[in-house]
């Protein structure tokens, strides 16, 4: 099958979502047509079977804002003509869905039928799309894809609740790869802990959504009974209040920022807990990813995670802003090794059971689906 795919070509889990389905089916012998304002980050290279069709804009002094929607639409018109395409699949509602209504209907004046498939993430629904500015126009485009998708029940649930749907939504979760965590790169601990401590990591766009500051608070109350290291990893407008904070509380010399990193699995392998203390989390892609490598995950209940992170199986969720709790759970997986060594083995597990062999055909089969109706 000739797949386009639509997304954010950056490190947001949505957008590596994307990059990854698209790289496996064109492994598996489909074409992957990736449209976006720039390489995707985890399309990292030449993969057989995929493409890359770059949206150009064309600045003018009358925007204030280049109009984006209006380029992507041209350029979905385009290579669904020149390829061929069969499905066109957009990954975040805002505003990938909306452009790919406008590029269907200009087809549709030319007798092709392109079938539009939306994948919601989460916060195209729960932060940005409910906002008034935009809710109409989002409510509309998810009602006219052709089949919509959202990436947990929660998600699904939030969209119900949040706006007027009138038509099903699937939902396929997350995935990760696990043969990319097989891999034995070297392990960086050593670097990270020289002296043998314990390593926390966190890996987000550092968005407030993600509370960092909570992260911070928790391990200043941790190292007080532990060795402990916390690396964070990403970058956003929440770094320097974290390492204000972290100054605060006097543990800045234990807590590393790395910068973005591509090869998240070689921080990941080197963890003993993954935090997630976010406000909102549809689903909590790196949470999965943490698993994959066998680190529980200490993460607040909101949204999808509890659906990714089972509470005394693959870690521990406590309530947003819950500090103490997370501390408390951070310290008791710390001090016994055979909880310690259950959790490992519970994430280990549950990571398997969302593996990409198991996912990929749930696309597959709605992509089927959706040409032949
Ligand atoms: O805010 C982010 O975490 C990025 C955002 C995105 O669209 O890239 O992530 C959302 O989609 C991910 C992939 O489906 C989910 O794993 C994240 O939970 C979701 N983020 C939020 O809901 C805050």
């Amino acid at each position: 099958m000739k797949i386009g795919i639509v997304c954010y070509p950056t490190f947001g889990g949505s957008g590596v979502i994307a990059t990854e389905l698209g790289k496996y089916l064109a492994l598996k012998g489909h074409q992957a047509h990736f449209i976006t304002y720039d390489q995707p980050v985890r399309l990292n290279g030449m993969v057989e079977n995929t493409y890359y069709h770059e949206v150009s804009m064309h600045d003018y002094p009358l925007f204030q804002y280049q109009p984006y929607e209006l380029a992507l639409s041209s350029k979905m018109v385009q290579v669904i003509r020149k390829w061929k395409l069969d499905v066109l699949h957009v990954h975040y509602a805002i505003p990938h869905a909306y452009a790919a209504h406008m590029a269907k209907l200009i087809l549709k004046a030319d007798g092709i039928n392109i079938p539009v498939i939306t994948t919601l993430h989460g916060t195209d629904i729960t932060l940005v799309g409910k906002n008034p500015i935009y809710r109409d126009a989002v409510n509309f485009s998810i009602n006219a894809s052709d089949v919509v998708t959202s990436v947990s029940k929660s998600l699904k649930e939030d969209t119900e609740r949040l706006f007027s749907i009138n038509r099903p939504i699937e939902v396929i979760p997350n995935f990760i790869d696990k043969t990319v965590y097989l891999e034995t790169k070297p392990c960086l601990r050593k670097q990270f802990a020289p002296d043998g401590e314990r390593i926390i990591s966190h890996i987000s766009n550092f968005r407030p959504v993600k509370r960092l500051l909570d992260i911070v608070r928790v391990f200043a109350q941790v190292c007080k009974d532990h060795r402990v290291k916390l690396l964070m990893v990403g970058d956003g407008p929440d770094k320097e209040k974290a390492r204000d904070l972290a100054i605060e509380l006097g543990v800045a010399d234990h807590v590393i920022f790395t910068g973005k990193v591509l090869d998240i699995d070689r921080v990941l392998r080197c963890s003993d807990l993954f935090m997630l203390p976010s406000e909102k989390e549809s689903f909590g892609l790196a949470a999965l990813e943490a698993m994959a490598c066998s680190v529980p995950v200490v993460s607040s209940n909101t949204g999808g995670l509890p659906e990714v992170n089972i509470h005394g199986e693959t870690g521990f969720t406590a309530a947003v802003g819950d500090v103490d709790v997370m501390a408390h759970y951070i310290k008791q997986i710390f001090s016994n090794q055979q909880l310690e060594e259950k959790l490992r083995l519970g994430a280990k597990a549950q990571a398997d059971r969302f593996d990409i062999q198991f996912i990929a055909p749930l696309y597959e089969a709605v992509y089927q689906k959706a040409v032949s109706s």
